[in-house]
């Protein structure tokens, strides 16, 4: 749908959704983001909605919120584009690209290759696969393409089980523990204290859901995370780069 490109330094012209903005000419890399110790390591999500939370933020807006976010020194963005659940939509992440420059994660429940072309042309710099819901050769084929379009792979595992089922270093760049377990929508931190010896050093890891604190995230880089996914504890305030700012 791009239908005006042309290189200026790093970014280009786009016209998407009816939005005419500049983006990255190359998507950017989370990994190096998340590496980076001028940064917080925050992943800071935009979320309206949940399953376990009903409505958490029904106002704010993507771009005061997200440009917030940046400007309190999160590393990140995470943007949910599923509706049904999340109350999220493509534009969502349209409109913070449209406001950054840093890597986007697109959060969604990605099964087929659409998405991953979809996230490209979004201006997504890396997706979510879940392993709880693909098989490991659906993570390789979907990682391989997303990787073939210059997009990471945040793979993202509850259990030993579902990461030894799905990881593949031609896949996925960075794994997430989710500490919220999707059968109760139960969180324990635990999850990410036990798992993280679990995976393999090359891949960045990312603890994801439940973090309240800066105590939670000094825990939780002393055993090896260098990527922190907040979404509520931030959303649930009227301002919530404001509740961003106060814990960096
Ligand atoms: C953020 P929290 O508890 O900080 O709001 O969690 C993020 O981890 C959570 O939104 C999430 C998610 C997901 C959402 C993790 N994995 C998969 C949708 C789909």
């Amino acid at each position: 749908k791009r239908q005006e490109v042309a290189t200026r330094q790093s970014l280009v012209p786009v016209k998407l959704l009816e939005q005419s903005f500049y983006m990255p000419a190359q998507p950017l890399s989370l990994r190096r983001y998340l590496l980076r110790d001028d940064l917080s390591g925050i992943i800071a999500e935009f979320k309206r909605k949940s399953p376990s939370k009903g409505v958490i933020n029904a106002h704010a807006p993507v771009e005061r919120t997200t440009l917030g976010y940046m400007q309190a020194g999160a590393s990140a963005l995470s943007v949910l584009t599923d509706t049904e659940f999340f109350g999220g939509k493509n534009e969502d992440l349209t409109t913070a690209r449209r406001f950054n420059f840093c890597p986007i994660l697109r959060k969604d429940f990605v099964v087929d290759e659409y998405q991953i072309i979809e996230a490209k042309s979004l201006g997504a710099d890396a997706v979510l696969l879940i392993a709880a819901v693909l098989s490991g050769e659906e993570v390789l084929r979907l990682g391989r393409l997303a990787k073939s379009l210059g997009m990471e792979v945040l793979l993202e595992i509850h259990d030993a089980e579902e990461l030894d089922k799905t990881l593949h270093p031609d896949a996925v760049t960075l794994v997430g523990v989710n500490n919220r377990n999707l059968h109760d929508f139960s969180v324990s931190l635990d999850t990410s204290g036990e798992l993280a010896q679990r995976i393999p050093d090359e891949y960045v890891k990312v603890t994801e859901s439940g973090l309240t604190t800066a105590a939670d995230i000094e825990a939780l880089r002393a055993v090896g995370y260098r990527g922190f996914l907040m979404g509520e504890t931030f959303m649930r305030h009227s301002r919530p780069e404001k509740a961003c700012a106060a814990l960096v």
